[in-house]
């Protein structure tokens, strides 16, 4: 019997994450961890128990006890607050990735989900519509242990057939829950601030054209990559999701086109320089091609959906 346990739930992803894994599978088949004591608010008609990835025995103790065959690992630091804390970025990607992968060794889960992200790319390598097999330098803490946990998800599938999948995300962009700590969250942040005052201060120059998803199809993607037969899964490091790529003056733009006195301002700041240094559009051919990836949303379909959506008074409340 299928039982999922989804680690680092109370973030961005994993709050709609646990909501569609619920909807597909059953409430009692899902159970949703994250480090916080308390239940998130989001995850508050789900199960929950709190659990610290880095905590091994409480992992390996949980995962038995309630019989988890599938893991889905969220937690993680990413790229902006992993640069001001590079050694517990380092820590806490790494070591939580192998808890999880050492538990599917030992026979313990069936399959396992981790995120990895478009920052295992790097300056060098091509920008636009960057390929699946191609130059990786990532110049970020954020980016290198995700390439590094790319490379030991492959490893321990090839040597010990550890059935792990992975999706290299682009940014993110929701309502439910906010992000916290990407390069990309501007992409997210600019709603609230358009509808609550009708200007923005973007961290990012005019033309930082990045790829960015909307939630919806990012947990699809997720889930419909885990459901895929294993056969069909013919990458096992990560693969690529093109999404929706633009720069913030396009995304104002498209914005305006809902609140036409909407103003952009632009004082970039160090995270400029991470997401200078990640690729401006991907190619998904291998997605397509192997698991019948296929996107929904556009930007035009995103921004309308965001501003009708996203709730300012929270987000200035917190
Ligand atoms: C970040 O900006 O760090 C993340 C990512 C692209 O992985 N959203």
């Amino acid at each position: 019997m299928k039982k999922v346990l989804v680690i680092g739930a109370g973030g961005q992803i994993g709050t709609e994450l646990v909501l569609l894994l619920e909807d597909k599978f059953g409430k009692e088949a899902v159970l949703a961890s994250d480090i916080k004591e308390e239940c998130p608010q989001a995850l508050a008609h789900s199960n929950y128990i709190s659990l610290n990835v880095l905590d091994k025995e409480k992992l390996s103790a949980i995962v038995k006890e309630e019989g988890i065959t599938d893991v889905y690992l969220l937690a993680a630091l990413l790229s902006a607050t992993a640069e001001k804390n590079p050694k517990f970025a380092w820590e806490l990607n790494m070591e939580g990735l192998f808890n999880v992968l050492d538990l599917a060794k030992d026979g313990h889960l069936k399959k396992i989900f981790w995120p990895s992200s478009i920052a295992v790319f790097g300056p060098t390598t091509p920008k636009i519509n960057t390929p699946q097999h191609t130059i990786m330098e990532p110049s970020t803490v954020y980016g290198i242990s995700k390439q590094a946990g790319e490379q030991w998800c492959a490893y321990y599938h090839e040597k010990y057939g550890v059935d792990v999948r992975s999706i290299r995300y682009p940014g993110l962009i929701s309502y439910t829950s906010l992000p916290g700590g990407g390069t990309t969250d501007y992409a997210v942040d600019i709603f609230y601030h358009a509808k609550q005052n009708g200007e923005y201060t973007s961290f990012l120059n005019a033309d930082t054209a990045l790829p960015m998803m909307y939630m919806d199809d990012a947990v699809r993607a997720t889930v419909e990559l885990m459901e895929a037969p294993a056969e069909k899964i013919k990458v096992r490091n990560s693969y690529n999701l093109g999404g929706i790529s633009f720069t913030p003056e396009e995304l104002s733009n498209e914005i305006r086109k809902h609140l036409p006195s909407f103003e952009i301002n632009y004082a970039p700041d160090f995270r400029q320089e991470i997401a200078s240094s990640w690729p401006q559009s991907i190619n998904d051919d291998n997605a397509v091609k192997d698991w019948g990836w296929k996107q929904e949303y556009d930007l035009k379909k995103m921004v309308a959906l965001m501003l009708d959506k996203v709730d300012p008074k929270a987000y200035f409340k917190g």
